[in-house]
């Protein structure tokens, strides 16, 4: 039997607060790992969040409370791509998912982003990694930390860290809800 091994290691954030969000989640997942490159590693639990709009009181904040709750989860890929053949596959899950691209933090049927690759850091118009935001949202960084706790993210620290200074509140798991590969 022969194993082939990804190259490099990422993690990708997955979020839906429209229709069937557990569904848009799968979907997302299943549509990852559907063609060359991308080796599923780990899916984390899911959880339900209330949504969030940037920090509160910095020229991101914005009201939300019009807005649904999300399904948040995460997952680690080994992958032969790149991080811009990344971010293209991405992108073409989102639109193959009829995401609607209104406005930032509009409501979204599917929203996949790039959290880390490898420790790489870098930041160019298309792409900025990690993911600029990852740091102080704890709809990432519980997931994450769920199925990679001693995991760091670089330029920040480790994510225990960061995570626990961050407030628990609006974010429940949702053990009823399985992802899976
Ligand atoms: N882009 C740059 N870096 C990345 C990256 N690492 N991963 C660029 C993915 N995309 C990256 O994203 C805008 C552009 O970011 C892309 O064209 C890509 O080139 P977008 O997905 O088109 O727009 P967006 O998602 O509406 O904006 P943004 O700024 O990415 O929003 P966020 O930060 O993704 O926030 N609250 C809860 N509870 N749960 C959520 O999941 N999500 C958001 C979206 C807001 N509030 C939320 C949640
Ligand atoms: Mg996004």
């Amino acid at each position: 039997m022969t194993t082939t091994h990804s190259v490099h290691r990422a993690v990708l954030a997955f979020g839906s607060n429209v229709g069937e969000r557990l569904e848009s989640l799968q979907a997302a997942m299943d549509a990852l790992v559907d063609a060359p490159g991308v080796q599923p590693l780990s899916i984390s639990p899911v959880y339900e969040t209330r949504p969030f709009g940037g920090p509160a009181g910095s020229a991101e904040s914005k009201d939300l409370s019009g807005q649904d709750d999300y399904l948040n989860a995460v997952a680690v890929i080994g992958t032969d791509l790149t991080p811009q053949q990344l971010l293209i596959r991405t992108q073409a899950i989102e639109q193959a998912l009829h995401r609607v691209r209104a406005e930032r933090w509009a409501p979204r049927t599917i929203d996949v982003d790039i959290i880390v690759y490898d420790d790489l850091q870098m930041h160019d118009e298309e792409l900025t990694v990690p993911h600029m935001r990852a740091h102080e949202r704890p709809f990432v960084l519980r997931p994450w930390h769920d199925i990679e706790p001693e995991a760091v993210l670089p330029g920040r620290g480790p994510i225990a860290e960061l995570l626990a200074r961050l407030p628990d509140e609006g974010i429940e798991e949702r053990s009823d809800l399985v992802l899976q590969w």
